[in-house]
């Protein structure tokens, strides 16, 4: 398998060294994303954004570097996934170890905050860790954005609190967009309120949340739409009204959840995930007397669409032609005052599509239980995995586009498009020719397929 060279032994990540077992799922380019850090890196988007996102929330605690490395306790255990969530598989998640992961989420630290209890509101902004399909708006590490907001019962008369809740709605500044937002904020069956929450602090919470985050994509879009303008681009997305809606969710964490969506590039595109936090969580971190909520933002998603980047590869390069475009606003100046420049295409290079069919292997086991990474079955972010390993960059997007199974073996093929484009530069035909052998190879050796 991919890690056999990690499978004894230990790793060293930040400083730290731990030792690896048969859950040990992540490959060395992963492991050196950790110290890129570039919600840091000063004139970065993903930082430029950040400190916009900040300035939304002022009196917010900010805190911008904790260690990508928790326990699967913080990340899942202490969030109340249950123990067969698919999150948890080694399929999605990138293990150090049986009890070591590299974050899924920034809501692994939510815990840890709450219990700290050192502010009202917090923002957690992290790089995140994922074994996911790779496509422009999906990628195996990417950067979100935690924001809690709670209040305490026993600083106001209980009777009272839902009270100050609605003064803190009133003081909220108020936008004109359309919200798409169908759906009640209580639905017994789908989205229900919590026990402890009466069902006017519910919606009173919710209208906070929903109200805060309208507000941070309202003043993303102006900014962005002044920077289309500045640029004379006649983009007719910027001419209309900004568009987004509410969708119902769930979170093992919150409830009532939702997930907000802004229409972009043709489609609907999600932001981030929030809800009002289970009130277990709060209990078990010393908090009982807080109620609140929680959100979870894509930061690279928020990027896109402030500075119009079409490709959420294009964070991790390292090319000027890209990292110049950018700056943050001079040190003594109101991040709010950052002047957007829109991201201009420093060059467009060809697309190379080229197809891999295999006949997957019959399943040597039954699927799921507490089984090792290494003994899994076949899973397709295997694949995404193996790929991004080999070509890394060079490759835009791989896409499952046919299924067949054997009408009379009942053996399942499978077809992959892979398209091979560089941000940077044409790949010679040579190049990509040469990758693609070496990923069919890969394909036989590492996951045990047959090339059709
Ligand atoms: C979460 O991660 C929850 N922790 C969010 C949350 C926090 C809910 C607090 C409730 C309370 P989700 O898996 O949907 O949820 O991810 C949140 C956001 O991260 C998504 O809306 C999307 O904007 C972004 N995102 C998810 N996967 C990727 C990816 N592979 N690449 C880039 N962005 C991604
Ligand atoms: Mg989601």
């Amino acid at each position: 398998m991919l890690w056999t060279d990690t499978k004894l032994g230990s790793i060293a990540v930040e400083g730290k060294t731990l030792g690896t077992d048969e859950w040990t799922n992540t490959p060395s380019s992963i492991l050196s994303a950790i110290s890129r850090r570039l919600h840091l890196q000063k004139d970065h988007p993903l930082s430029i954004t950040r400190q916009l996102i900040e300035s939304c929330f002022p009196g917010f605690k900010c805190h911008n570097s904790l260690s990508p490395v928790v326990s699967v306790q913080q990340n899942f255990d202490s969030l109340g996934f249950p123990p067969d969530h698919p999150g948890r598989r080694p399929s999605d998640t990138y293990y150090i170890n049986r009890n070591t992961v590299l974050r899924t989420h920034t809501s692994a630290h939510q815990a840890d905050t709450f219990r700290a209890n050192q502010s009202d509101g917090y923002l957690i902004t992290a790089d995140v860790y994922r074994r996911d399909a790779v496509d422009r708006s999906h990628y195996p590490v990417f950067h979100q954005m935690e924001g809690a907001r709670t209040w305490d019962r026993t600083r106001v008369n209980s009777v009272r609190l839902a009270q100050v809740i609605n003064d803190d709605i009133a003081r909220m500044p108020t936008h004109d967009i359309s919200v798409l937002d169908p759906n009640p904020t209580i639905d017994p069956e789908h989205n229900p309120r919590q026990m402890q929450h009466s069902v006017e602090e519910t919606e009173l919470m919710t209208m906070h949340l929903k109200r805060s985050l309208e507000n941070l994509i309202v003043k993303i879009f102006d900014k962005a739409r002044k920077a289309a303008m500045a640029s004379g681009d006649t983009d007719p997305y910027f001419q209309e009204p900004l568009k987004v809606r509410w969708v119902q969710a769930y979170f093992p964490f919150t409830s009532p959840s939702w997930e907000l969506e802004v229409f972009w590039g043709g489609d609907w595109l999600e932001m981030l995930g929030c809800g009002i936090v289970k009130q277990e969580l709060l209990n078990n971190a010393g908090v009982p007397e807080r109620i609140g909520w929680a959100f979870g933002l894509g930061l690279e998603r928020i990027a896109m669409l402030l500075f119009s980047i079409p490709d959420i590869r294009l964070f991790w390069s390292q090319d000027p032609r890209f990292l110049s475009q950018f700056r943050a606003a001079h040190s003594k100046g109101h991040p709010e005052d950052t002047t957007i420049t829109r991201f201009s295409p420093f060059s467009k290079h060809p697309a190379c599509y080229k197809d891999v069919a295999f006949w997957i292997p019959k399943t040597s086991s039954s699927a799921g239980g507490n089984v090792g990474a290494n003994t899994q079955d076949f899973h397709e972010n295997d694949v995404m995995e193996l790929v991004r390993d080999i070509a890394g960059a060079k490759v835009e997007e791989v896409r499952l586009v046919d299924t067949f199974v054997h009408p009379t073996s009942g053996r399942k093929s499978l077809c992959y498009r892979i398209n091979y484009r560089s941000l940077e530069r044409t790949l010679t035909n040579q190049e990509s020719n040469e990758l693609h052998e070496k990923i069919r190879a890969a394909l036989v050796e590492r996951l045990g397929v047959q090339i059709r």
